[in-house]
């Protein structure tokens, strides 16, 4: 396929609510949507979900587009490309910037779908057609506000209720969960908060029989979650920490997770989401598609990723009406009963409408052939 040019729509979108995490509050949400455009003058969408700041991984908003316009935009301009796997390793001269190269190759993988009439779901080679999905609840000023969160969600009938902890607001807000609602899917997910020094408080959630607790130790302590997962009976998910197909393999064969949180962003692109996706299933290590706030077009990334075999737990990838006034897509993302249908429509499987993209956009960078700077590498 010849894409002759790459759009960056820069969004500014205001959540319904803030989200809390132990990293941080934020309610604006920044988003790229990269729209890569063939010669017959059809398109492809892929998403940025790099956070505003460098929170919860090195990557950040503004770096990302300088290394979209760069770099990786210009090098799918120039290069004739067969399948969207090529893309990973056209990048490879290019150290990390993963989640500016995923939402690249997203596009191109929707675009590649579209040309062959297939969904993106069959295009990775997924078989379900619907998918199993959970929702992700932010810290809240008080332990009572949060509880009337989960009680929402447990009505609207997600599949697990996911709630971030930090160090003192973890034990005593975990017991309070289970005591009002009983059996119900519960996880925790820290973002990096603890050390091996709070093993016993990590320890002390091992009571309430959690479906596992997700990254309590810093991205690169794959060694540290070892040694943690010897001592708790929960399960470790890992979710910053797996930053690549590498890390996915040292963390399986040091023992440092039971389960993976897998983000397309984080990862690189679908190809390694796929790569990785392969690896756990022969090692027997369940899979769940984590969240980044998208917005429609990251959703039904998502959606479509989660098709794949492998993915047995419920993501995070909830109705765009729990972020969003007004996605960005038609028709939006529903759940229902904790459950998507996967669309049959070709590609990513619903429309992006700019007419609703437009009360977002703040920036709309075009990079064409005269884009492609004279630099060895490009070769
Ligand atoms: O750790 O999974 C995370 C959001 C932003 C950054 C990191 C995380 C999250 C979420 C929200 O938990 C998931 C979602 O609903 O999109
Ligand atoms: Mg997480």
């Amino acid at each position: 396929m010849k894409i002759t040019e790459i759009r960056l729509h820069q969004l500014s979108m205001k959540m319904k609510t803030p989200f809390t995490t132990s990293f941080g509050t934020q309610q604006d949400r920044f988003i790229t949507i990269v729209e890569a455009i063939d010669e017959t003058g059809r398109s492809g969408f892929g998403e940025c979900v790099s956070g505003e700041d460098p929170l919860y991984s090195e990557e950040f908003m503004d770096a990302s587009i300088i290394a979209m316009k760069k770099y990786f935009a210009p090098m799918i301009i120039h290069n004739e490309i067969d399948h969207p796997d090529e893309v990973w390793e056209l990048f490879k001269p290019f150290k990390r910037n993963n989640m500016a190269k995923a939402a690249i190759e997203g596009a191109v993988w929707d675009l590649y779908a579209k040309q062959n009439d297939m969904t993106l779901a069959e295009a990775i080679g997924g078989q379900k057609t619907q998918v199993e999905v959970g929702i992700s609840l932010g810290l809240e000023e008080t332990d009572e506000l949060l509880l009337e969160k989960v009680k929402e969600k447990v009505d609207e009938g997600y599949k697990r209720i996911k709630v971030k902890i930090k160090p003192g607001r973890d034990v005593d807000m975990i017991r309070r969960i289970r005591d009002r609602f009983g059996d119900i899917p519960l996880m925790a997910d820290a973002n990096s908060a603890y050390t091996l020094d709070d093993i016993e408080t990590l320890k002390a959630l091992d009571a309430f029989d959690l479906m596992m607790i997700e990254q309590p130790l810093a991205a690169g302590d794959l060694i540290d979650h070892a040694k943690l997962q010897k001592q708790i009976s929960t399960p470790v998910c890992l979710d910053e920490s797996i930053d690549s197909y590498q890390a996915a393999l040292g963390a399986i064969e040091l023992g440092s997770c039971r389960i993976i949180n897998v983000k397309v962003g984080r990862v690189g692109g679908i190809t390694q989401s796929i790569k990785i996706h392969d690896l756990a299933q022969k090692h027997d290590i369940p899979l769940w598609c984590g969240g980044m706030l998208e917005a429609g077009v990251g959703r039904l990334h998502n959606i479509a990723i989660t098709t794949l075999g492998n993915f047995t737990l419920p993501g995070d990838t909830a109705s765009s009406s729990r972020y969003w006034y007004e996605d960005i897509i038609t028709p939006e993302v529903v759940a229902k009963d904790g459950v998507v249908q996967v669309s049959s429509a070709p590609g990513i499987g619903a429309e992006v409408d700019f007419d609703k993209m437009q009360q977002y956009l703040k920036q709309t960078d075009v990079i064409t052939e005269a884009d492609v700077p004279d630099m060895n590498f490009y070769n």
